[in-house]
């Protein structure tokens, strides 16, 4: 990796986040010029540039440190560092962000049978998140089947591809609409700023230290 004397921030391009993450920066003092592609994003005042891209991207470009920091879903970032990411050296969640909140959860028929975790057994159940489902049936040993969908999680019970899902839930509007129950939480997730665990040394350290600082006052004065 070339050395860099600007600090990159991958965020998402569009999506939940998006605006959010883009009005926590402005909060932080810093503006940017909206590039032609609309990839990169030039910093104007400080030395600090945007890259945006698809949120499942993001873990893996702070882990190739073609970005220093990056804009996530805590649960995005918890299923690199259990899967793509499992390898290499762990990403750090640097700060909680306090948008984007929900949950991942374990949802079943309304009318399925459940009072507990271990009736999962012998399931199939649907998800985006094998890393994270995997990890948590693993730890309660429970054997079931784990389907992996990119998305339309919801409807697989209904298609019969599954007999449960594990799926991000906000409002729970979704799993009603589709006769779904959640059962169990497996993580409460909210965007969070993630950076390497090891934090550059150079000029970048110095604008990152800077930006955290600012970020703690804008954080406290929201709470
Ligand atoms: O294109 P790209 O890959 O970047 O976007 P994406 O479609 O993967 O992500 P996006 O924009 O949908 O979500 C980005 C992040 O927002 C997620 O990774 C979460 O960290 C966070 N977030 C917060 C949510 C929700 N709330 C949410 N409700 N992400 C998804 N949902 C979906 C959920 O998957 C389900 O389909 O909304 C539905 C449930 O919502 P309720 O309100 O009906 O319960
Ligand atoms: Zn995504």
């Amino acid at each position: 990796m070339k050395p860099r004397d600007r600090l990159r921030i991958a965020m998402q391009k569009s999506g939940r986040l998006t605006e959010p993450a883009l009005d926590l920066l402005t909060r932080c003092g810093l503006t940017f010029r909206q590039s032609r592609d609309k990839l990169f994003c030039f910093g104007e005042g400080e030395p600090v540039d945007l890259l945006l891209v698809r949120d499942d991207d993001i873990p893996g470009l702070i882990a190739q440190g073609v970005c220093d920091l990056g804009i996530v879903g805590r649960n995005v970032l918890g299923e690199f560092q259990l899967t793509a990411g499992r390898d290499g050296e762990p990403l750090d969640e640097l700060r909680p962000l306090g948008f984007g909140r929900c949950r991942l959860s374990i949802a079943v028929p309304q009318d399925m049978a459940y009072e507990a975790p271990k009736d999962l057994a012998g399931t199939r159940i649907a998800t985006s998140y094998p890393g994270l489902l995997g990890e948590w049936l693993r730890s309660r040993g429970i054997d079931a089947g784990v389907v992996t969908l990119a998305g339309s999680v919801e409807i697989a019970p209904k298609l019969g591809t599954a007999d449960a899902i594990c799926d991000l839930v906000q409002s729970g509007g979704t799993l009603v609409a589709n006769q779904l129950r959640e059962t169990d939480v497996l993580l409460e997730s909210e965007a969070v700023l993630a950076g390497p665990l090891t934090l550059p040394v150079d000029e970048r350290g110095d604008m990152l230290e800077l930006l955290l600082k600012r970020l703690d006052g804008v954080i406290q004065v929201r709470e």
